[in-house]
């Protein structure tokens, strides 16, 4: 054998070249989960919850309703190839693979507070990007108000969608400046590993101040658009969820309190603790509602 210290065009063989494209693909599988990242410093010091909490006890209405639900029925969700339409008013639409969509990006972990609207809390290592970085790479053009979120619809592999439970596919929307904030984040994964199905692989946006059902899940399309978009419990129960959906302890949900929350796995004995504004996270973002009522924009 011959050891060269210079590989000629002439040298790469079919061999080399799907060995190459194996560690391109490996590396890409790298990005998404990034292992080694360091810890952000908009992370919080709380404690995170297990893995098995995180990925065991999930709302996903693609798969069923109970929260066992997606643990049990997101196995099979095909996540590679994963196409994402970007369209709108936005300089570089197109139909992005996600590779390509998220190349570029800096991958960051950040330990986050979620807190659901259904009153249940849990501490997660995510590992993602800004999405500001992504739209800032895509050019969002002047007009541009809201970015508009849509999840993937295929029944035969989102058995939940065989019914009409909610109006697919799932939609959400920010406002472009909630967009921006940096705490908003694209995840791609979750303690080191590349997100589990059930998640919201292979792409899920994760907005911490917000009660967890704009948290949307395995995004296929981002638009910018110059009007509110909708998003799906808002169309679905208007009086119970608004577009903002901040987490406040002060409005209560029509049918329950939002003023405290059991966090999961804390076990009985650690009681239920007193829910934060933004939970948590006002003093980063309360200056993007200055002057908004907030009992009324919920
Ligand atoms: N596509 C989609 N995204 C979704 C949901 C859903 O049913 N479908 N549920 C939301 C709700 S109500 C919550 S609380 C979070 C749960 O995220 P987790 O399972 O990663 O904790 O996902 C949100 N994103
Ligand atoms: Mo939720």
């Amino acid at each position: 054998m011959t050891f060269k210290t210079k590989l000629r065009w002439s040298d790469v063989t079919p061999q080399a070249l799907f060995l190459n494209r194996r560690q391109i693909m490996s590396g890409g599988a790298a990005l998404l989960a990034s292992p080694a990242l360091g810890k952000s410093p908009y992370s919080t010091d709380d404690a995170p919850n297990t893995f098995e909490e995180i990925a065991g006890y999930n709302n996903y209405y693609e798969f069923g309703t109970a929260k066992e639900d997606p643990a049990a029925y997101a196995g099979t969700l095909t996540t590679h190839p994963w196409t994402v339409q970007v369209d709108g008013l936005v300089d570089k639409p197109g139909t992005y693979d996600l590779g390509d969509l998220i190349s570029g990006m800096t991958m960051e972990e950040r330990i986050y507070r979620f807190r659901c609207v259904e009153a249940w809390s849990m501490i997660i290592p995510w590992q993602g990007f800004q999405l500001s970085s992504l739209l800032n790479k895509l050019g969002v053009q002047a007009g541009a108000k809201y970015v508009a979120f849509e999840t993937l619809v295929r029944p035969e592999e989102m058995p939940g969608q065989q019914n009409n439970i909610l109006d697919w596919p799932y939609v959400e929307g920010l406002r472009l400046d909630e967009a921006m904030h940096p705490l908003t984040l694209i995840a791609t994964g979750l303690y080191g590993q590349p997100l589990p199905n059930q998640n919201g692989a292979p792409i899920r946006l994760v907005v911490p101040w917000k009660y967890g059902f704009k948290n949307i899940k395995a995004i296929v399309r981002i638009s910018l658009t110059d009007t509110q978009p909708a998003s799906t419990w808002n169309k679905m129960a208007p009086q119970e969820y608004g577009f903002y959906a901040n987490v406040n302890p002060q409005v209560d949900h029509p049918r329950w309190s939002q003023a405290s929350e059991r966090r999961i796995g804390a076990g009985i004995l650690a009681g239920r603790q007193d829910t934060l504004m933004f939970n948590g996270y006002g003093d980063d973002v309360a200056s993007l509602y200055a002057g908004m009522d907030l009992a009324a924009n919920y």
